[in-house]
């Protein structure tokens, strides 16, 4: 059984899903495409020949030969696509964030659960990366011990200037924030924003920040997100236990000596650092559609897509108030 994919928004992300689905991902095919900007979905599908191009979102959603949906559009459309699946009964893979708001993650969690059935699934594709995973596998091994603290550092080369602060908290800082929540299985009880001083690349936009959270279990979790440091992309982590540390640094396959030097290299951006962890997710999704799964699935769920924004909401009235804010998840 092969599962024929379409995908909403063809842009940066959604390009990239699509090529996967038609050319990587066992079991699954790209059906249909759609984008604001015909042209970009043209392109797409000019290179897959399973591939249609729609002209409405929603059609693609009902088309009859479509068995589940990917929506890579902007953050704005996620809510009433993801809402528009669960009505046709497809599954839906939405990339993060399930909803711009809680309230309307709240509208996706009513809908789905009235459905009767899990058709959400989020992307939070650093629950994939080998990195991460091994983390969490010592973790639960208890190799640590007690876990404590969890320090990240969250850094991109170059960003728009004069964004909301704010959007380093929604775009960026919520992979750590669906990071925290999964390697320790709690939830985020508080969130804490402060700032100093500002890359002048930045323009208005105060970068970088610094997140301090509190998991229900009492570990303290600091995140520097930092969207104009320039030298490159950068994830690391790191985990202090009773027992130990383990600390997650990206690696680089080669190592450049030159010039009296030993280097790594950096990725310019998330797809290259992440590539891995997209494939596996993408491959688990198709998998868990086949039934052919072997394992339980990391997938997020739409209440992990909802918690996420609620904590992510929740910082950025930290940010604006200067003030710790308490993250009240509902029941
Ligand atoms: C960006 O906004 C993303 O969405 C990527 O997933 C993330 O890895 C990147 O660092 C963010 O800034």
């Amino acid at each position: 059984m092969t599962i024929r994919v379409g995908v909403v928004g063809t842009g940066i992300m959604g390009s990239d899903h699509a090529r996967m689905l038609g050319r990587i991902i066992s079991g699954a095919e790209l059906g249909a495409v759609f984008d604001i900007d015909r042209a970009r979905a043209e392109v797409v599908a000019g290179a897959l020949p399973t591939a249609r191009v729609l002209d409405d979102p929603q059609a693609l959603i009902g088309d009859p030969d479509i068995d589940a949906v990917l929506v890579a559009s902007s953050d704005s459309t996620h809510e009433a696509l993801v809402l528009g699946c669960i009505a046709a009964g497809k599954p839906v893979l939405c990339e993060k964030p399930l909803a711009p708001t809680a309230a309307g993650c709240r509208h996706i969690l009513d809908a789905e659960a009235a459905a009767g059935r899990r058709l959400v699934s989020v992307g939070f594709m650093r629950r994939y990366d080998p990195g991460y995973v091994e983390l969490k596998r010592l973790l639960a091994g208890g190799h640590l011990g007690l876990p404590l603290l969890l320090h990240c550092v969250h850094r991109n080369p170059a960003a728009p200037a004069d964004v909301a602060s704010g959007h380093l908290i929604t775009g960026s800082a919520v992979h750590e924030i669906d990071i925290a929540r999964w390697l320790f299985g709690d939830e985020i009880a508080t969130i804490s924003v402060h700032t100093g001083r500002s890359s002048r690349a930045a323009g208005t936009t105060r970068d970088p920040l610094l997140l301090i959270l509190e998991t229900t279990g009492g570990v303290l979790v600091d995140v520097e997100v930092f969207v104009h440091a320039r030298y490159g992309y950068e994830v690391r982590c790191e985990v202090v236990g009773e027992e130990g540390t383990v600390a997650l640094d990206a690696p680089a396959p080669t190592l450049v000596r030159r010039d009296f030097t030993v280097g790594r290299g950096l990725a310019a951006d998330w797809r290259p650092r992440f590539a891995e962890a997209y494939r596996r997710e993408l491959q688990d999704w198709v998998d868990g559609l086949r039934g052919i799964s072997t394992g339980p699935s990391a997938l997020a769920t739409a209440w992990d897509g909802y918690a996420a924004t609620a904590v992510a909401e929740a910082g950025v009235t930290a940010l604006e108030t200067g003030l710790s804010q308490k993250v009240d998840l509902r029941a």
